[in-house]
């Protein structure tokens, strides 16, 4: 494949839960060398530098926090996408996952002015099925899977153009689904991979389905890798850390997999907190990460030569 042009855009959103230090993500990207790596790639880069909220007001709500403040990223982040999407391939530096809100809506917006179908590929522990109704903890990044599916509750954000179909989304990762989030998502069709399946199928294996369905519906696809997808001994830098995550070879396979299928559109950095990272650590892996869906490889393949 040759070079793509890759638009850099900084979301140093930290609305999403209550522990700060989200902000200083898209810096780290920068400071570990996310433009390099995809240039070396012979991809042609563009940092659009950072993105703002759109303006508000912020309010008091008796259980939400930032309401006002995420729905303004929301706005301004779909901006933002959509309009990268119209010259290159997004990559947003975040910020939490409550960006994702904003991102996932400008690419539907674009995939529906393309007339073609917008699939979602979500690398988490969390399912962030949440609406602001069921969630126990306030946090809007545990919601963003929920608004854009047309879930209640969500009125105070942006108007969705459709809803996204369940049949488009697969989450691959979970570790971590509170349980009203698990009773809704089990009355959806959403492919829901959780690591009891990795170890047991292995990660290409429900990869594979999903791209498949992917491909076969000409679709765009709009990949969110959250920072504890990963396992906390190799991504300590997160706040939201569970165990038994996926290993660096998994979370390189996926990349892989994801370049060699040219299906990915845009992709979400998420989730990164640099204030608890290890001497740049987790911020290397997720630029490492990057550069395998951007194309980096040992070998082409086929490898074997006997
Ligand atoms: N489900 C929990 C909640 O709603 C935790 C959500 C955590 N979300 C993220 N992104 N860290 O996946 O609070
Ligand atoms: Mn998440
Ligand atoms: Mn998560
Ligand atoms: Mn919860």
């Amino acid at each position: 494949m040759s070079g793509q042009n890759c638009i850099l855009l900084g979301a140093p959103l930290d609305s999403g839960k209550r522990r700060l230090g989200c902000l200083m993500g898209p810096d780290a990207y920068r400071t570990a060398g996310l433009a390099g790596a995809l240039t070396d790639l012979g991809h042609s880069v563009t940092d659009r530098g950072n993105v703002a909220p759109a303006p508000f007001t912020p309010g008091q709500h008796p259980k939400l926090h930032a309401l006002e403040e995420t729905i303004a990223w929301t706005h301004s982040l779909a901006e933002a996408t959509q309009a990268a999407l119209q010259d290159g391939t997004p990559i947003i530096m975040g910020g939490d996952h409550a960006l994702a809100s904003g991102t996932v809506l400008g690419a539907m917006r674009h995939a529906q002015a393309q007339e073609r179908p917008l699939f979602v590929l979500w690398l988490d522990a969390h399912s962030d099925f949440h609406t602001p109704e069921s969630t126990d903890s306030g946090n809007l990044h545990g919601t963003p899977l929920g608004y854009v599916t047309g879930r209640e509750g969500f009125d105070a954000f942006p108007d969705l153009p459709y809803p996204l179909p369940h049949d488009n989304i697969a989450i691959i990762g979970l570790r971590s689904v509170d349980a009203a989030e698990r009773a809704a998502l089990q009355e959806t069709t959403i492919q829901r991979v959780d690591m009891r399946e990795i170890d047991e199928t292995g990660i290409a294996t429900p990869l594979n389905t999903f791209l498949e369905k992917v491909a076969a519906a000409n679709g765009m696809l709009h990949v969110s890798l959250d920072v504890d997808f990963l396992d906390p001994s190799v991504a300590p830098a997160v706040g939201t850390t569970v165990p038994g995550g996926a290993t660096v070879r998994e979370g390189h396979l996926v990349m892989e997999m994801l370049h060699d299928s040219g299906l990915m559109t845009s992709l979400d950095l998420v989730e990164l907190n640099p204030f608890l990272d290890e001497r740049g650590r987790t911020a290397q892996l997720m630029v490492d990460l990057a550069a395998s869906a951007f194309g980096r490889r040992v070998f082409d393949r086929p490898t074997r030569a006997y």
